[in-house]
Formats: structure tokens, C-alpha cells, sequence
């Protein structure tokens, strides 16, 4: 009985021992090196001739994006807004859908303005993809001169999903 019991708080020193002479490599080393490099640079707007973002100060009426048994297309597809006024597209079914104004015929002296309020921005006048319901993507059309700014869904281009927001 006795030596048992010896036996087994020798074992328990042992394995004490052992636990503890394990810890010797710190656990630190590792996990400190990877995700440093890759911190986002911040994106200041290019120096010369670059223009800055205008917010609305108008009214913000609001288009739907669809896709259904009845086609895909924004509701209402035709708009009349006031310069200072915003547009936010509403994802409702069907998307992915995007809103992108073509830069050969939205009005030359206003393109830059247009473009400089749209954010995340896919690529020149063109939005990101709306993926899910209530996505909602808004422009302002602050500093933006009257006129034509036609538009169109460029997932449904070829069936016909498009738009025109005019500028009064
Ligand atoms: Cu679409």
C-alpha cells in the first residue's frame, strides 16, 4: 500500500516535470509575423485636376432593381431630379444588379462629378454588385449639371434593364 502510493507521487513529480519542461518553445514566436504587410493604403485622391465628392442636399428618391417573371428592370426606370437631389437604388429581386452610367454619353462636362460621388466603384460610373435584398446603393448627384444621365445594369445589359435619370 505504501509503496503504490510512493509509486504514484513519484509518477505524478514526473510527469510534472515533464509539463513543465514542455513550455519551452513560446508560443509567441510564431503567431507574430504573418498578417503585418498587407495594412490598406489609404486612398487620397489622385493630386492634380482630381475632384472631390458632393453630397446631396435634395430629395433622395429611390429606384427599384428587379428580376422577375415580368424581366429584369429598374421601377421606375425613368427619373427626373433636381441638381442636389441623390438617387439610392434599391436591391428587390433577381440580382445581382449594378447601376453604370456609360462615359460616352453621360454629359463630358459633369462626368468627372458623377463619377467622383459614386463609392466602390467597380470601374468608371460603374457601382458594385447588389447581391441581396435591400442592398441599396445611393448617388449623389450633388455638383452635378442638368441633363441626360442614362444607365443600365451591366449584368442585364442584353436584357435590356436600363434607365435614365434626368437632371433639371
Ligand atoms: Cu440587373
Amino acid at each position: 500500500m505504501r509503496f503504490y502510493g510512493l509509486a504514484l507521487l513519484a509518477g505524478a513529480a514526473i510527469l510534472g516535470a515533464c509539463g513543465g519542461g514542455g513550455e519551452k518553445a513560446p508560443a509567441t514566436d510564431t503567431a507574430a509575423k504573418a498578417p503585418e504587410a498587407s495594412a490598406p493604403a489609404a486612398t487620397t485622391p489622385a493630386a492634380g485636376g482630381a475632384v472631390a465628392k458632393v453630397a446631396a442636399t435634395g430629395t433622395t428618391h429611390e429606384v427599384k432593381m428587379l428580376g422577375d417573371d415580368k424581366g429584369y428592370r429598374f421601377d421606375p426606370a425613368n427619373i427626373t431630379i433636381k441638381s442636389g437631389d441623390a438617387v439610392k437604388f434599391i436591391m428587390v429581386s433577381g440580382g445581382p444588379h449594378n447601376v453604370a452610367f456609360d462615359p460616352n454619353t453621360v454629359p463630358a462636362d459633369s462626368k468627372a462629378q458623377l463619377d467622383a460621388n459614386m463609392d466602390q466603384k467597380m470601374s468608371e460610373l460603374s457601382s458594385p454588385l447588389l447581391l441581396n435584398p435591400n442592398e441599396a446603393y445611393t448617388i449623389s448627384f450633388g455638383g452635378v449639371k442638368p441633363g441626360q444621365y442614362p444607365f443600365h445594369c451591366t449584368p442585364h445589359l442584353a436584357m435590356n434593364m436600363k434607365g435614365t435619370v434626368t437632371g433639371q
